[in-house]
């Protein structure tokens, strides 16, 4: 594994705002992570773990090199690197919560990226910092889909501005989860005004990535006329605003009637926030159309959640969720890898389906073991 300047700079070696590396793939204790990554022209100390503080105040300089520095780090699934990465954690946390956090999903395909990389650069020419992270679950085997994302997200990761990180790879979505989570406060420390968040529309990557944003937003397109029907109606709920995307050509007519469409089946739905109607929009990314508009949007339920409380409300609920949310994991992959529940669990399956054996009595009896064996 190896950083690397993406190849879409085309050259631009100091022009480009983006260092591209690959996500941390190891093994669970860490026997095969590789040394840490040593980037071209870090203006860090080069082959050794950084100290705490070298990391802390490298990240609270805004020095991009080092922020990613600090993501591989937090990224590791080592444990030889967990207690150093929670240390420049904890050092980064009073400086964190000052960034307006965006969430953006939608179906392979509808424009994700693309128009990330057209609200970006237009934020990057408001004068703001724009932080791109990516959550998704299958970047183990595509390496992260922001990687794949060459052409479109050219114009952004030249900007001075910007800075570009791909999904994590490899882990569980627990692990995948915390690490998200603190990279998202790493670059919040760093001095990033938003941060973008792409998660593809598939399964849980969607709640995940709805517990640690502000504001989520779902990218449609229309289809047939039958595109509702195959739209989950759980993630509509979690949608602050739903963006109609692809609005321009001979589509733009198509795409308004999706978007009242839209509007109508929202009107049924519980709200995602407290206070916030859930509206539909269209826009144009490749057209550059209807950006300025979403992020007004975007701008106003943060003026209204701020004043009437309901984002710091939402925040420390994250937080407490994020928390129990790792207990929880730990519990169950501490049960799961219980040797005695292990041993026996073939034999109770057996029981249960066998009839000789309730479920009830069958949880009892495997958490019976599991609690022997955590009190030998
Ligand atoms: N006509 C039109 N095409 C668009 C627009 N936005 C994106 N596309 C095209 O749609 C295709 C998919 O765009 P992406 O940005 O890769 O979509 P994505 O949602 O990031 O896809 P995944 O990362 O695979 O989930 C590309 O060929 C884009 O050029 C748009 O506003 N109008
Ligand atoms: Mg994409």
């Amino acid at each position: 594994m190896s950083p690397h300047k993406p190849e879409w700079t085309l050259g631009v070696e100091d022009a480009c705002a983006t260092q591209v590396l690959e996500g941390v793939s190891d093994a669970h204790d860490g026997t095969a992570f590789s040394p840490p990554l040593r980037l071209k022209n870090a203006s860090a100390p080069k082959g050794r773990l950084l100290t705490t503080e070298e990391y802390v105040k490298g990240v609270l300089h805004g020095d991009r090199t080092m922020l990613s520095r600090a993501i591989t780090l937090v990224e590791s699934n080592a444990t030889r690197h967990f207690d150093l990465a929670q240390a420049v954690v904890q050092g980064i946390l009073p400086y964190t919560g000052n960034s307006v956090r965006v969430g953006i999903t939608g179906v392979p395909g509808a424009g994700k990226s693309t128009f990330i990389e057209a609200l970006g650069t237009w934020l990057c020419a408001q004068g703001k910092r724009v932080a791109v992270l990516a959550v998704d679950p299958s970047s183990s085997v595509s390496k992260g889909s922001i990687l794949g994302d060459k052409t479109r997200m050219e114009r952004l990761s030249r900007e001075a501005n910007a800075f570009i990180r791909p999904s994590p790879s490899g882990g569980t979505l627990g692990g995948l989860t915390r690490k998200s989570r603190e990279t998202l406060l790493l670059c919040e420390a760093a001095g990033y005004d938003v941060i973008l968040v792409e998660t593809v529309g598939v399964g849980q990557s969607e709640t995940t990535v709805r517990s640690m944003v502000d504001f989520f937003l779902l990218l449609v397109i229309t289809g047939a006329g039958d595109e509702l029907q195959g739209m989950k109606k759980g993630v509509m709920e979690l949608a602050d605003a739903v963006l109609v995307n692809k609005a321009d050509g001979a589509n733009a007519m198509k795409a308004d009637a999706t978007r009242v469409e839209y509007e109508r089946i929202l009107h049924y739905l519980r709200p995602a926030t407290e206070g916030w109607v859930t509206r539909a929009y269209t826009c144009s990314a490749l057209e550059n159309t209807g950006i300025r508009e979403i992020w007004g949007v975007v701008e106003e339920f943060m003026r209204s959640v701020s004043t009437s409380g309901v984002l710091a409300e939402r925040r420390k609920k994250q937080t407490l969720a994020w928390v129990y949310g790792m207990v929880e994991d730990h519990l169950r992959k501490s049960f799961y890898d219980c040797p005695a529940v292990a041993a026996n669990r073939g034999e109770v399956e057996r029981a249960v389906v066998a009839g000789e054996l309730s479920a009830t009595q069958a949880a009892a009896k495997l958490l019976h073991l599991k609690g022997q064996a955590s009190r030998q």
